[in-house]
């Protein structure tokens, strides 16, 4: 299903869209499943609150009676679907030609933007907040609604990805209430962006150092999707002082069979 077209677009573009990488009844599911979560947010113990945030920006935390979310981390941790959703047989084919037969989960979360209430996601490069070394990971973000300009796609800077990672400092406040701009930053060309609008069951992959975000949702349809990052064991666990020195990541595929991979911290000289 991978192309050397696709390849060669994320090597060049920083991304590529595959469209129906999920049946329409593994969206209705995955649809379903996110109804379900937003029950389970309800009553997660306080450890696991964290996991589950409510848009910032809101004075309502519910509206109609459903909590008005703006993402879930560790979504495979809530939701036997999710989990195995990242291991989706479409999507490891994908990932095995684009990176190889050993994959490990580095990151699974639901993003969702609330219609009406959905903020804007400044831009930024995941691999500024990622201590993962070389920074070279792929990441893909599902539609399980679709994803339109008016309710907050993706929004990519192609090709950015091959200017290097900035620091964190240097992007400024990723969740922005729904009349912000997508960056503060002066040196970042406007007329570069790209919108990615997606069917819902299409998906959009991308490298960890392109230059993304997204913006309000102020209409009536949620955008909704199930986002995943993925590495090869060649790319190590690089943390700053202040963070774990060990880490512990789901196997995807490969890996002689293990389910989980621990990482010990690693000098890389970064
Ligand atoms: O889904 C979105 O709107 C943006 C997600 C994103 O940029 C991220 O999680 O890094």
């Amino acid at each position: 299903m991978v192309t050397q077209t696709h390849k060669q677009e994320l090597e060049e573009q920083g991304y590529f869209v595959v469209e129906g990488l999920l049946s329409p009844q593994e969206v209705a599911e995955s649809v379903a499943e996110v109804e379900k979560l937003h029950e389970v947010a309800r009553t997660v113990c306080e450890a696991d609150k964290q996991n589950f945030q409510i848009e910032p920006f809101v004075d309502d935390a519910q509206h109609n009676g459903k909590l008005v979310l703006r993402k879930i981390e560790q979504s495979y941790k809530y939701s036997p679907w999710f989990d195995a959703l990242a291991r989706q047989p479409k999507l490891v084919a994908i990932l095995s030609e684009l990176l190889g037969p050993d994959l490990l989960l580095f990151r699974s979360t639901l993003m969702l933007k609330p219609a009406f209430r959905g903020s804007v996601h400044g831009f930024h490069q995941d691999t500024s907040y990622w201590p993962m070394h070389p920074p070279h990971l792929v990441t893909v973000s599902i539609a399980m609604t679709d994803a339109t300009p008016q309710n907050g796609c993706f929004q990519v800077i192609p090709d950015s990805h091959k200017a290097g990672t900035r620091d964190i400092s240097e992007w400024g406040a990723i969740a922005r209430d729904q009349d912000s701009k997508l960056t503060d930053r002066q040196d970042i060309d406007m007329s570069q962006v790209i919108y990615v609008p997606l069917k819902a069951g299409s998906a959009l992959f991308f490298h960890s150092a392109l230059v993304h975000g997204s913006g309000p949702n102020k209409s009536p349809n949620p955008r909704n999707t199930a986002l995943y990052a993925y590495f090869t064991p060649n790319v190590k666990y690089a943390p700053t002082p202040d963070q774990p020195r060990e880490a512990i990541y789901n196997v995807v595929a490969g890996m002689d069979g293990q389910k989980q991979v621990t990482f010990t911290a690693e000098e890389t000289g970064v």
